[in-house]
């Protein structure tokens, strides 16, 4: 793969007013009215990927599709039918009370690029493919990144019996949603169909924005683990249970969640998070019995984070035993760090440069698709700049002309990547 910066030059300044147009039309796909709530097989997604399958065909696909695992697909033929696709993608799920450009700007800077080669008439010696995934963030189902996971021929068929918080298996929430359980198998992509995965994303976090750069370049995506911690105390009465003869299941967690946050805290580059936490009974005059929470522990290194989850779940034992409650801990996710393409990071480089954009790589602390993406074949990130690296949170806010940067950076690239010889 070798990378030159192109002599053609673009539109006029159109891609960041389309792209925030077109976030704008996908943030009304939601089901918690007043939020953006759009997660995995639910009727806000496909509403979203219906929309996402139109603004594919206006851009200028020559074939779209939504996938049995509801990814939707968009190609554009290169000089010549069925020619190898470099892939660009990212998500249109989103957490609980989301902000409106997680995975969905990449998605729309996806099409932007075929809808500009469409614009220029422009065939490349290979086609390129816009990919909008669904479950990159593991917010319903006990699974995650599996849309990307079946087309790198990673799915795991166990993943269909996970079931979501009412009970709902992700077999049954995909065949409301119109997918098909039988036809994912046949999603696996073939490995010379494919030349490269790339994906462009806010950067949800605070270091563009510190260095005063619209991009970045990726260099990795960090490795995370996530457990899901149950403690059994006992429930009692508020009122006559003297303190020392308690088994306070909340007391409990509750400091085990403050060793989560002091041993993630202990080394330089890794977190460790307590992101959910359901107290039952949860009634003002009962002794908490049961608590349910969640551990979300990363590092770039994947022995430091295994070091860390092991020391976690340690300390968690200990504090169980001292205070007399059950812990059980159930692992869901482990996904290793994934080092993104050296020469994707180079064009990457070379497209931030064309555009007198100073180069930086830095690494990203929040996962991708583009990790289940690295089974396939290569894979690079831009990240594009957020304010104040808020994300995850409905204050999630990029402007129109890092957008419009970022998108160009992108089409640039796109246009002089050249597949292996
Ligand atoms: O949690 C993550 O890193 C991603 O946003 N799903
Ligand atoms: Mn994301
Ligand atoms: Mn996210």
């Amino acid at each position: 793969m070798t990378s030159t910066v192109p002599s053609i030059r673009l539109a006029p300044a159109s891609f960041g007013a389309v792209a925030m147009q077109r976030l704008e039309d996908l943030r009304a796909f939601t089901d918690v009215p007043g939020q953006i709530h759009r997660l995995y097989l639910s009727p806000s997604h496909r509403a979203a990927a219906d929309a996402v399958a139109a603004m594919m065909r206006q851009a200028g696909c020559d074939v779209v599709g939504i996938d049995a695992l509801g990814t939707v697909t968009g190609r554009y033929e290169g000089d010549r039918p069925g020619l190898p696709a470099l892939l660009i993608g990212s998500h249109i799920d989103t957490v609980k009370d989301a902000g409106a450009y997680d995975g969905t700007f990449g998605v729309v800077a996806a099409i932007a690029v075929i809808e500009e080669l469409s614009r220029a008439g422009q065939r490349l010696p290979f086609a390129v493919e816009a990919l909008a995934f669904g479950d990159e963030e593991n917010v319903r189902f006990p699974s995650n990144l599996s849309s990307s996971r079946a087309l790198a021929g990673r799915f795991d068929v166990a993943t269909l019996d996970g079931q979501d918080e009412d009970g709902v298996s992700l077999r049954r929430a995909l065949v409301d949603f119109g997918g098909d359980p039988d036809g994912i198998a046949g999603l696996a992509r073939a490995r010379d169909s494919v030349l490269a995965y790339v994906e462009l994303h806010i950067e949800q976090g605070p270091v563009l924005e510190a260095r005063d750069l619209p991009v970045g370049v990726v260099t990795a995506i960090n490795g995370a683990s996530r457990r899901r911690l149950t403690v059994a105390g006992e429930a009692g009465h508020a009122g006559t249970v003297p303190m020392a003869l308690r088994r306070d299941a909340l007391a409990a967690a509750a400091e085990m969640a403050v060793a989560v946050e002091r041993l993630g805290a202990a080394q330089a580059d890794t977190v460790a998070t307590v992101g959910r936490f359901v107290v039952e009974p949860g009634a003002v005059n009962v002794i908490p019995g049961r608590v349910l929470f969640t551990l979300d522990a990363r590092s770039p290194d994947d022995g430091v984070r295994t070091r860390l989850v092991e020391a976690i779940e340690q300390e968690c034992r200990a504090i169980a035993a001292r205070r007399r409650v059950e812990l059980t801990v159930e692992p869901f996710y482990d996904a290793p760090a994934s080092p993104c393409d050296p020469e994707i990071r180079a064009g990457l480089a070379a497209a931030v440069r064309g555009r007198q954009i100073p180069v930086l790589e830095l690494p990203s602390g929040a996962g991708h698709d583009a990790m289940a993406m690295a089974a396939l074949c290569p894979t690079g990130m831009l990240f594009v700049r957020c304010k104040g690296g808020i994300s995850h949170n409905p204050a999630e806010s990029m402007t129109q002309a890092d957008a419009e940067a970022a998108i160009a950076v992108l089409v640039d690239f796109v246009r002089g990547f050249r597949p292996p010889a």
